[in-house]
């Protein structure tokens, strides 16, 4: 397809996960040519490189899906509650497939650079590969989570085993962790994720734990034909009630607070319920008041801790797993089984939150002087989350300004979307969107680009900015959500990816927005139906004699 505006594409789209795929779509459907550049070697953005064992959504299928159109949903076939990572993966193919957008999209392939030209009204996009393409419209699609955190440990280049990082997990298949001395350095959703995978198949399973974290169990299982009808019968019940929920999952927020049931006793007892029912359930459909008030926290935490403390025979392990902060203040991961895995003959927890550890040939030695001996090291440290992927591209906007730079003094967006100075840059999926499930968030976001498209494309007009008392307006609006909650201050603290500190060095910054879809949507909403007034727009010919 040859591009409307005279230059080698409509649209750049970077990133061919699930917001590269939406908007790819989205780009077809107004008949606008488009080329997307992913660095990986199929698409699935983040669930074509998080191919750890045990690698799967914490969100449930039915809302881990895109729903752009009805066939989606007669075609959906997930067949766990929680999809692993090759399913993911498939289902995002598939559509790729069925939609044809595989041709649009070039692999192995990653961005260098984006400078916006204000003379030229045009993007070019560079790749390390030596590939310069123009646009007119520049989308980065590349998710919350592409950066994995480098790996500092001395010694790290003399370990003499396997030494595998979660979040690039080689591709072959001939990786055989059976009855190895396995460590694993890291306790969020992946580490939790992998030790509970790895720990029947180690001979020795060592976990090096620098801060503990709630684990909540998923409470996965099979879908079955039954289940499968009733998702279909209910898709759209389910998404209006995905929209409305803080964290974008199907939970209905149960409108109580712990103080308000009746009692210490009635309060455990929905605990229990929310617990058996698993994950998001537990954290935002029991109560409503856990991450707002400090003692309905304190319930919660109280609440895990039992269950810890139940779980882990070994009473000195138990505490070493105990958060000591606020529920919430980190993700808290979901998994199934991971407490007990500390029951196992065969699994052990080390305690590095006083000690650093070093990497030597054979293994990993904490400076207390402690060595453990292994065969294979698996880093699961997280992510340079929110900002990091498109920090890592030289993005330059109009009068060259460097969104590095800008957002070094302040993270800065309108509604996740727009950027001001930054002319047809659309983020589809990147900071300041709501914190949670992503895809849910970014079905608003990318079909909101798509009408604002095509009422660009409808009335010639060549270029969108942000005003910046809008961008403004909206950043200080994400701010003080996240300042409301007495939880900010620990997320600080402690070193949370919500806002950067677990990176060294990088400025703390609040990466998403705390009030939910069903707040984010109206700002976006009002925009289009009052015809996009916190917007400028110019057309081609004022472009060309300004
Ligand atoms: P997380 O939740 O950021 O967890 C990273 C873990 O790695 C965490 O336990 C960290 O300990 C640990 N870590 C990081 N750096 C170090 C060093 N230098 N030494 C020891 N331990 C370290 O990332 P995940 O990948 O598990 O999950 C991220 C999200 O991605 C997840 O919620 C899903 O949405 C997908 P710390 O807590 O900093 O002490």
């Amino acid at each position: 397809m040859i591009s409307k505006h005279g230059l080698d594409y409509d649209a750049v789209v970077i990133g061919a996960g699930f917001s590269g795929v939406r908007s790819l779509w989205e780009l077809n459907r107004l008949g606008l040519s488009a080329k997307c550049f992913d660095a990986a070697s199929d698409v699935g953005g983040t669930w074509w490189w998080n191919r750890y064992p045990g690698c799967r959504t914490d969100g449930e299928a039915w809302v881990y899906a895109l729903n752009f159109l009805p066939e989606l949903l007669e075609e959906w076939d997930f067949t766990e509650r929680y999809p692993s990572q090759q399913e993911v993966q498939w289902y995002l193919s598939r559509i790729v497939d069925r939609y044809d957008l595989r041709k649009n999209i070039e692999f192995d392939t990653e961005v260098k650079s984006a400078h916006y030209s204000d003379s030229s009204n045009a993007w070019t996009i560079t790749t390390t590969k030596g590939i310069a393409v123009t646009c007119r419209y520049f989308l980065p699609a590349m998710g919350i989570t592409s950066i994995p955190k480098r790996p500092s440990f001395p010694g790290l280049q003399s370990f003499q085993g396997e030494l595998y990082q979660a979040s690039t997990w080689p591709k072959a298949e001939s990786i055989d962790l059976q009855n190895k001395r396995i460590g694993v350095i890291g306790t969020g959703s992946t580490g939790v994720q992998i030790t509970t995978e790895l720990a029947p198949v180690a001979r020795q399973l060592t976990v090096f734990q620098r801060t503990p974290n709630y684990v909540i169990p998923a409470q996965n299982y099979r879908l079955d034909p039954q289940k499968i009808e009733d998702v279909k019968k209910d898709f759209d019940g389910i998404w209006h009630l995905a929209k409305r929920n803080l964290a974008g999952h199907a939970v209905k927020h149960s409108g109580k607070t712990v103080a308000g049931v009746g009692g210490p006793e009635k309060a455990q007892q929905l605990f229990e319920e929310g617990w058996n029912l698993g994950c998001y359930n537990f954290q935002l459909g029991t109560f409503d008041d856990p991450f707002i008030s400090p003692d309905a926290n304190k319930s919660a935490a109280d609440f895990v801790r039992g269950k810890i403390r139940s779980t882990v025979r070994d009473p000195g392990t138990a505490e070493l797993l105990c958060p000591k902060y606020p529920f919430g203040a980190r993700r808290p991961p979901c998994g199934d089984g991971y407490y007990e895995i500390f029951n196992r003959e065969n699994a052990q927890l080390v305690d590095i939150s006083c000690d650093g550890i070093d990497i030597y040939e054979q293994g990993i030695r904490t400076a207390s002087g402690a060595e453990y001996e292994l065969d294979v090291i698996i880093l699961a440290l997280g992510f340079d989350a929110g900002t990091g992927a498109m920090n890592q591209i030289d993005i330059r906007g109009s009068q060259d300004r460097s969104l590095n730079e800008s957002w070094a003094q302040r993270l800065e967006t309108f509604a996740g979307v727009l950027v001001h100075g930054y002319p047809n840059m659309f983020i589809v999926c990147g900071p300041h969107l709501p914190a949670g499930n992503q895809p849910v968030s970014l079905e608003v976001s990318a079909s909101w680009i798509g009408q604002t498209l095509e009422h660009m494309e409808n009335n010639a007009l060549a270029t969108i900015d942000v005003f910046n008392e809008a961008m403004d307006a909206w950043t200080t609006h994400v701010e003080q959500v996240w300042q409301s909650s007495f939880l900010a201050k620990h997320a600080e603290e402690l070193g949370s990816w919500f806002v950067g500190t677990n990176i060294p060095g990088k400025p703390a910054n609040i990466m998403f927005y705390f009030a939910g879809i069903g707040n984010l949507e109206p700002w976006l909403v009002k925009e289009r139906d009052a015809q996009w007034p916190s917007m400028t727009f110019r057309t081609d010919a004022e472009i060309l004699s300004p």
